[in-house]
């Protein structure tokens, strides 16, 4: 047996050590070494167990290792793993079905990570303001919203506006043109030139601090874009499958699992990006859907992957996807985040050191009263790991907090009050 294969007993520090001397430091991670989750928890490598604030950035949803999706990975790893899609294998037709009906669509595209998703959505939103639309070869645009996360491929960094994300990667992808997010005027600006293809939004921005845009943004841009002949791309990657307490959060605030396109307030994009808890954060799956009008434009050579759509992410999204309805999680995502933020409301009331809390559903931030540069969100972090608490800062000064759905309102409350002691004893300091 090689030495990689022995139980080595290493500990958080010697681990962080190895990471620090191996692999790329393009993370700077919170000082906690995790080696078990279940449900709502995780467990670091000396046994100390956590409540999971993070998700893995709300891609477990369905809670850590959730015994039917691992279920379907097990049983489908010992069967048929890949078979690329040079030929047909026996999961995928099922599981298109399954999807396209779950969302709605007529055709779904699958593929593994969420910045593969936005670059498939790019593709297909290009060629089909080529083909149907007519827009001259190479002139097409794709507008999107400042301070937008999509991704990390080169294509997507060149229309974000993070410099870190950016700097140096050059040069950039052409065709993109950039709006203020929550702008109605603005976007309508940008509609009335020529040669627009698409307008890519996330409904609420994740990466930019839990920014929910205005009620009535989402259907009034998606009339928008219609009115322009432009389709209408929702990137739900990280606000879809019910982690806004709706499946997406295009459905608004109602109940409908994305099954009520009678109801008003449900928008139903062009095309939808989902990843992340597709799979329930156990494998990579992502998917692109839209319907026949669009998905037309794209023939055998034109687009893929040698995993996307393999039987494994097949059956493991359709389990993952099972759960989100058989636990009611966009329910209970709906209450538990209503709940949360009437707490820290009620909270921050007494408090100097938070200014806000806002979010839907259980994606929520609070914004800490101090400077972008400062390192009190991360300081605050850290004693909330030290209290048993998982949370990463974003932008310096803002928290996200983002707990699996599984979560019970007891557990959440005893979650609050490790939140709110921990910031008080941050006040005294
Ligand atoms: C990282 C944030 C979350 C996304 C949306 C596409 C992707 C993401 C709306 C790409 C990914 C991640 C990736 C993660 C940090 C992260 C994130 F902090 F940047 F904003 F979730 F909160 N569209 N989001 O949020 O999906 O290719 O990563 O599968 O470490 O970069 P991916």
């Amino acid at each position: 047996m090689s030495t990689t294969t022995l139980k080595e007993n290493l500990t958080s520090a010697d681990l962080i050590a190895l990471e620090d001397k191996h692999g790329a430091h393009n993370y700077h991670p919170l000082p906690v070494v995790l080696a078990k989750g279940e449900g709502v928890y995780v467990w670091d490598v000396e046994g100390k167990k956590y409540f999971d604030f993070l998700s893995a950035y709300s891609a477990v949803n369905q809670g850590h290792c959730h015994p039917k999706i691992i279920g379907a990975l097990t049983e489908q790893a010992q069967t048929l793993t890949l078979t690329s899609r040079a030929f047909y294998n026996d999961a995928l037709g099922p599981y298109e079905r399954y999807l396209t009906n779950y969302f709605g669509f007529d055709k779904v595209l699958p593929m593994n990570t969420g910045a593969e998703g936005v670059e498939t959505a790019i593709k297909i939103a290009r060629k089909w303001a080529y083909e149907k639309k007519g827009i001259a070869e190479n002139k097409a645009q794709i507008i999107v919203a400042e301070n937008n996360f999509h991704g990390r491929t080169t294509t997507i960094i060149s229309f974000s506006n993070d410099e870190d994300a950016r700097k140096n990667f050059g040069p950039y992808t052409d065709g993109f043109l950039k709006v203020p997010y929550n702008d109605l005027a603005a976007l309508e600006e940008a509609l009335k030139k020529e040669d627009i293809a698409a307008f890519l939004v996330e409904p609420i921005q994740g990466e930019a601090g839990v920014f929910v845009p205005d009620e009535g943004f989402i259907p009034k841009a998606k009339a928008l874009c219609e009115q322009y002949g432009v389709l209408f791309i929702a990137d739900e990657i990280q606000t879809g499958i019910a982690r806004t307490g709706a499946l997406l959060r295009v459905c608004g605030d109602c109940n409908c699992a994305g099954h009520c396109e009678q109801q008003t307030t449900y928008t139903k994009p062009d095309m939808l990006i989902l990843g992340k808890a597709i799979s329930g954060g156990v494998y990579p799956v992502s998917a692109v859907l839209t319907n026949n009008d669009v998905m037309d434009v794209i023939k055998p050579g034109q687009h893929g992957s040698t995993f996307g759509g393999n039987p494994l992410a097949a059956k493991v999204a359709i389990a993952a996807l099972e759960v989100v309805k058989d636990e009611n999680l966009s329910q209970n995502a709906r209450k538990l985040g209503q709940l949360f933020r009437d707490r820290l409301n009620k909270f921050i009331q007494t408090s100097s050191l938070v200014n806000l809390v806002r979010g839907k559903g259980l994606l929520n931030a609070i914004v800490i009263n101090d400077s972008e540069d400062s390192s009190t969100a991360w300081d605050i972090c850290v004693a909330l790991k030290d209290n048993g608490l998982l949370a990463k800062p974003t932008h310096g000064n803002i928290i996200r907090f983002a707990p699996p759905l599984v979560m019970t309102e007891e557990q959440l409350n005893e979650c609050c009050d490790i939140i709110e002691k921990t910031i008080a004893d941050f006040e005294k300091k």
